[in-house]
């Protein structure tokens, strides 16, 4: 651990996972106002929805999209779309203050010049979780994925590259930023059922942004 008091942007700690991955407690907290406020932009016009597994499972985490592309889920597979298939448009652009904390965050991991096409919005309400998986539906695992936690906490599962490995369980907080890529780009990873509570700005759930470079 690392107590980075002079870096030139946000100080907080920075707790390395494995070689490639790395969280950076508290990064996002200056930006939450405007992050929360970006979210509602983009929920306004691509609603959480509960995307259904290829398996035929729906999920419990809700979902909607901001970029570019989106990721989405039906019975036929996992991929990008350029189209929200709920409303036949463009997701909503990609907010600013979004694609710089992105940024800012990637390049204090070492990814320096980090630019997302794609930002997958994850509602947890309590209950809810996201069983272990490997983020391989983007061209490019030369880019690292980026994704920050807000409102209550939760367990975040972190495995290996075969699904069998041992997994670390790293609490995520309001504010935190996990930052994954090289050798940690395919490590299996999920999020345990959100515990019930309520967090000051979010009630009674948790939001998480996840930032890719899809194409
Ligand atoms: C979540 N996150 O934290 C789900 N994937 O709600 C992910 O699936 C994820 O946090 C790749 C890298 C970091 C992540
Ligand atoms: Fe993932």
């Amino acid at each position: 651990m690392n107590h980075d008091l002079f870096a030139d942007e946000v100080p907080c700690w920075e707790e390395t996972l494995c070689p490639g991955a790395l969280v950076l407690r508290g990064q996002a907290l200056p930006q939450v106002e405007s992050l929360l406020a970006a979210v509602e932009t983009v929920v306004a016009a691509a609603p959480w929805r509960h995307l259904i597994t290829p398996g035929g499972y729906r999920m419990s985490v809700a979902m909607s999209n901001c970029g570019l592309y989106g990721w989405v889920s039906d019975e036929t597979g996992y991929r990008y779309d350029a189209q929200d298939p709920l409303s036949g448009r463009r997701w909503p652009a990609m907010p600013e203050v979004f694609r710089q904390l992105a940024r800012e965050a990637a390049e204090r991991a070492g990814f320096k010049g980090f630019e997302p096409d794609a930002c997958l919005i994850n509602r947890y309400e309590v209950g809810a979780r996201l069983s272990l998986h490997q983020d391989k539906d983007e061209r490019d695992y030369g880019a690292p994925i980026v994704s920050v936690s807000l409102g209550l906490p939760a367990v975040f599962l972190f495995g290996g590259l075969r699904r069998s490995d041992p997994q670390q369980r790293v609490a995520l907080a309001h504010g935190d930023v996990v930052v994954w890529g090289g050798p940690a780009r395919l490590r299996y990873h999920g999020v345990l059922a959100l515990k019930a509570g309520t967090h000051p700005l979010l009630g009674a759930q948790r939001i998480n942004l996840t930032f890719r470079k899809a194409r």
